[in-house]
């Protein structure tokens, strides 16, 4: 399958009247910011846009203004689809990535719905009628950037907002600017930084961080178990642990990252229990290990190779302990 062009996206987004742009379970940054660039670009055309999410988000993104436009805990599930003549599918290789526990129940959508998919995940399926796939950039809201970049722009006011979006998106997947770096990159984000406010931005995304998040943070350095011999580090938390100290499951992200850059270990992973019999593996490297590869041995999960992740159904988090551990010592480079 083929990229499609940039003026082929932007016809089949011209001829659209009711457009739906779903954020992916787990909603980050990049699915944020995408969606929201996308959102003031089609409202500017005249477009009547929904965004939605299955899942609230966690962090600081309730103090944009754009947290008020995204319609939060409603699942693509529930909504009547002849409303639609047109969704767009940001950050997500698989369609089923959109429904809270889709990779469970399995999901598609209806056949009329024009469906363009823009992405950069590694195993993209090219499940659009018109599809973007760019699996060497940092983030979707890069390549949303050289879409942009296209087009021409009639209001100043929408390219800022669209602009601090971008950054958002970029900056949120790439630990500001720390990994999944190229020096194209930084050009294009040393442009973006002067057509937006960046001041606020930073301030707003980096010192932010809630009580809840904190605190989730210290579980997972109390709880981190080193393994020496098999050259990884990994935490596991408990429902009941994060209960007691009042943590909301919106909170319980970053552990994996918090993990990976210890020296004399090649990668990191967290085993969290989202809800009883519900367990999310979140995997990541930056050591040369492809994570996605345990990822995938594990059922229906996926991602890059250095961060990648899995929901496991009806298991207890020490059952998916020991279905990881498993994994991992399975595949041939690793010893447990
Ligand atoms: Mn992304």
């Amino acid at each position: 399958m083929e990229n499609n062009s940039f003026p082929e996206i932007w016809e089949e987004l011209k001829n659209s009247k009711s457009v739906l742009i779903p954020l992916h379970i787990s909603p980050d940054g990049d699915s944020f910011g995408s969606a929201l660039v996308m959102y003031y670009i089609l409202t500017d055309m005249g477009k009547k846009v929904t965004v939605t999410s299955a899942e609230k988000i966690g962090g600081f993104y309730d103090l944009l203004d754009e947290y008020k436009i995204v319609k939060w805990e409603v699942d693509v599930a529930q909504l009547d689809f002849a409303e639609f003549d047109t969704m767009i599918s940001l950050d997500v290789s698989d369609p089923f990535r959109f429904l809270k526990d889709g990779e469970i129940k399995g999901f598609t959508f209806p056949s009329d719905l024009r469906i363009i998919v823009i992405d950069h995940h590694p195993g993209f399926k090219y499940f659009g009628a018109l599809n973007l796939h760019y699996p060497e950039y940092s983030s979707t809201a890069e390549i949303l950037d050289d879409l942009i970049s296209n087009f021409k722009f009639k209001i100043l006011n929408l390219k800022f907002k669209a602009s601090k979006m971008l950054l958002l998106g970029i900056l949120s997947d790439t630990g500001f600017l720390r990994w999944a770096v190229r020096p194209e990159l930084f050009e294009k984000v040393s442009r973006l930084m002067r057509e937006v406010n960046y001041q606020d931005l930073w301030n707003t995304m980096l010192y932010n961080v809630p009580e809840g998040n904190k605190r989730f943070q210290g579980l997972v350095l109390k709880n981190v178990v080193y393994n020496a011999r098999g050259r990884f580090v990994y935490s596991k938390i408990t429902l009941a642990e994060m209960e007691q100290l009042g943590i909301p499951k919106t909170e319980a992200g970053g552990g994996s990252d918090l993990l990976k850059d210890v020296r004399g270990y090649d990668f990191s992973f967290t085993i969290t229990e989202k809800e009883l019999g519900r367990v999310m593996i979140s995997f990541r490297s930056q050591k040369g290990v492809d994570v996605s590869v345990f990822a995938r041995a594990l059922g229906n999960g996926g991602g890059h190779k250095a961060a990648a992740g899995v929901l496991l159904a009806d298991v207890s988090v020490d059952e998916a302990e020991k279905l990881v551990l498993e994994a991992i010592k399975n595949s041939s480079r690793y010893v447990v």
